[in-house]
């Protein structure tokens, strides 16, 4: 019960990147016990489309190496540090919200994991843009959508090395804007920004190299056409109820 509770907290949404995914016996099973299966058998999570799916803005070999090589290897990692120790009944909620007693390897590793499972579903081969009720959250706290795209690109295009840019919903239900550092995120006690999140970009190189070289700025442009506002959307509900 606690393995499942582990990693149907992983975060909202995450659900849809095990849907795809088969269990052991080979038959496609549903969320409610999908993800308990998963973490017992240590079972890579599926991604929620193909590696192609996102072109022209994120190229399939970008998609495979990324998702098959970094993403299994933090997934490998985070399971390998926490096997046999008491996170591993642990949500990763509350294993982030205590990270600094846990250590790097599961710090990086862990954020790793669930950055990159949280990275796929905020991403579609077609986006449509925000529905309405967060579009009108976003114009109240932003001044207008394209202010808040704006901030969210040069928070993006500014973090100073390798980590990620996020949306997220503050303590007190605002939304915010920022980045964090290597395999952080808003729900680590290590964080400068702490949340819930509701949409991040990776701009690690390895999420971008390949096709954009060093043009960051290229990528986080590109960004915006695979947005799943409705995945975004849902978790903006949840986390404002
Ligand atoms: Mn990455």
């Amino acid at each position: 019960m606690e393995r499942r509770k582990f990693l149907k907290n992983l975060g909202m949404g995450v659900t849809a990147a095990f849907i795809a995914g088969k269990s052991i016996a080979g038959e496609l099973t549903n969320s409610t016990n999908l993800n308990m299966e998963k973490f017992n058998t240590h079972e890579f999570p599926a991604l929620p489309y193909s590696y192609d799916a996102l072109e022209p803005y994120i190229d399939a070999r970008t998609m495979e190496i990324h998702y098959d090589r970094h993403h299994r290897a933090y997934f490998n990692n985070f399971t390998a540090a926490i096997k046999g120790t008491k996170l591993e009944n642990s949500s990763i909620e509350q294993i982030f919200a205590k990270v600094s007693d846990a250590g790097d390897a599961v710090r990086n590793n862990g954020g790793g994991f669930y950055n990159h499972v949280f990275f796929w579903n905020n991403l579609a081969p077609k986006s449509a843009g925000p529905p309405a009720e967060l579009s009108a959250a976003l114009t109240k706290e932003f001044g207008s959508f394209e202010k808040f795209r704006e901030l969210f690109s040069n928070s993006a295009k500014t973090r100073f090395g390798s980590g990620w840019a996020w949306l997220y919903v503050t303590a007190d239900k605002k939304l915010a804007v920022g980045s964090t550092p290597n395999q952080d995120n808003p729900l680590m006690d290590v964080s400068t920004i702490k949340g819930t999140p509701l949409l991040t970009i990776d701009v690690w190189e390895h999420a971008y190299y390949l096709k954009y070289q060093n043009k960051r700025a290229d990528y986080v442009e590109a960004f915006w056409n695979v947005v799943n506002w409705e995945e975004v959307s849902k978790r903006y509900n949840t986390a404002v109820k």
